[in-house]
């Protein structure tokens, strides 16, 4: 058609679009993104996402709806926030919203749940032949040497091992990916931080493990296999190697986005100091504020890049 040629040409002339790295893709006649419940025969994807430029993921369902309700807000969008509703509602495993040029998803917990939205997410980026994307993950974590509330942008996403690499097991061998996380991102986020002056926003490694308790130095779970000491000498050596946070699924979403071309960013709220504890203690209403921190930052960068502010 008329139509998908003029798309092609103005792709073309882009060099920012989403690329999938899989050549089995274009021998496929339909795909299915089973957890989202969408497909490229049963949904118009280039009509329906074509005009996405910021997409924002993040564990929870219900902070993703929130986010979505909050830019809808801050971006003086038509409409009433009660209508916002959830694209996968035909699914459980993750949540989806739309405002404007935004998208809002959950990604659950852990390097796994994370790992399989983004091969759908992408997907749906390049079917809907979106450009010019950035992708954040705005997120909880634990605190390494700083006090509970900072905002932290991460410069690079390590493993436990404190590596700037994501491994993963393809055919029973370990395949490398590096984390690159994109710097412009980073550091204009950190000039809007400081623009906004609400809470303390730092830079700094971000390490990404596979479990929250044992596998995060914490002495609270159901099995320990180690001193105080031994957690307390871990975490200094991961602060000694810049590490200031420690999550769940940081390390593979900087990998896909970096090896699809996607300019991400990683921006996560501290819920406690380490070297203080292990267990959350904040009360409700103090959690849900620190959990706004990210939501804010990004909605004012956002905010910047439309021209709004
Ligand atoms: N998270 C951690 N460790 C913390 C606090 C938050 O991994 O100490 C992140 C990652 C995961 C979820 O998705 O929040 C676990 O509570």
């Amino acid at each position: 058609t008329d139509q998908s040629d003029y798309n092609k040409h103005e792709d073309s002339l882009t060099n920012n679009l989403v690329h999938v790295k899989n050549p089995h893709l274009d021998t496929m006649e339909e795909d299915i993104l089973y957890h989202f419940n969408l497909g490229t025969k049963t949904h118009n994807l280039p009509e329906m996402f074509g005009d996405i430029k910021f997409v924002c993921v993040g564990g929870s369902a219900n902070r993703m709806k929130s986010f979505a309700q909050f830019i809808h807000q801050e971006l003086a969008l038509p409409g009433n926030i009660d209508d916002i509703r959830d694209i996968c509602e035909g699914t459980d495993r993750y949540s989806m919203y739309k405002v404007g040029p935004v998208l809002s998803i959950s990604h659950g917990m852990g390097v796994p749940s994370i790992s399989i939205m983004l091969h759908e997410l992408i997907k749906l980026l390049h079917h809907a032949r979106c450009h010019d994307v950035i992708v954040f993950r705005i997120g909880t974590s634990g605190g390494v040497g700083l006090a509970p509330g900072t905002v932290v942008v991460t410069d690079k996403a390590v493993d436990c091992f404190f590596r700037a690499q994501f491994e993963q097991v393809v055919l029973g061998k370990v395949i490398t990916r590096s984390t690159v996380l994109d710097m412009g991102v980073s550091e204009e986020l950190l000039q809007c931080s400081s623009e906004l002056n609400n809470f303390p926003t730092v830079i700094g490694n971000t390490m990404c493990t596979h479990d929250f308790y044992e596998g995060q130095g914490r002495l609270d779970g159901a099995l320990c296999s180690f001193s105080t000491e031994d957690k307390l000498e871990y975490l200094r050596k991961a602060y000694d190697t810049g590490v200031r946070n420690i999550e769940m699924e940081s390390t593979v979403f900087a990998a896909m986005c970096y090896a699809c071309g996607i300019k991400a960013a990683v921006i996560c709220v501290t819920l406690l100091n380490r070297f203080d504890g292990d267990q959350i203690t904040s009360s409700h209403d103090v959690l849900v504020e620190y959990q706004q921190r990210p939501q804010v930052l990004v909605a004012h960068f956002i905010k910047k890049h439309l021209g709004l502010i």
